[in-house]
């Protein structure tokens, strides 16, 4: 059975309940329950867990190591400076898809850089919560064909 853990940096669990005119109306809850409804039609095992903290994000990533196929995160704001999460993924050696709700690339510069992306097979960009389900579909892509 192929287990995904799905991880959310700070500030994410404030999904649609604040400034829905960039991240949307969309809960995490309900992002959660999408992918869970994805994960179950593909016989997935899916982890939740959310942080706002960045040493519990790392504990959990080494938790994960030897009873995870895949991780698909959404750093936050840590995709752009994190160098500690990025060698936590890196170090865990498992297959990582990072995904965000918004196209951070046409954002300010300071977001335009993820540390994350190059320990990452690919990131997935813009799409609003679909972010999430597209990145569940290319992680599970990726990881059957490996
Ligand atoms: O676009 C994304 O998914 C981000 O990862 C979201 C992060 C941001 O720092 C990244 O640059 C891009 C921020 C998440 C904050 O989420 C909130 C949601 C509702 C209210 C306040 C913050």
């Amino acid at each position: 059975m192929t287990t995904v853990l799905v991880l959310n940096g700070p500030n994410l669990n404030m999904l649609g309940v604040r400034e829905p005119g960039i991240y949307g109306t969309v809960t995490l809850a309900e992002i959660e329950a999408r992918l869970a409804v994805l994960a179950e039609a593909s016989g997935v095992t899916l982890a939740f867990f959310q942080s706002n903290h960045e040493g519990a994000l790392i504990d959990r990533i080494q938790e994960a190591y030897g009873n995870t196929d895949g991780i698909l995160i959404n750093p936050g704001a840590y995709t752009h400076y994190s160098y500690a999460l990025r060698d936590a993924i890196s170090g865990s050696g498992i297959p990582t898809v990072e995904v965000h709700m918004s196209n951070i690339h046409k954002r300010e510069a300071f977001r335009h850089q993820s540390v994350i992306a190059p320990v990452a097979v690919g990131q997935i960009a813009g799409f609003g919560d679909q972010s999430y389900e597209l990145g569940l579909s290319a992680l599970l892509g990726h990881l059957r064909r490996a």
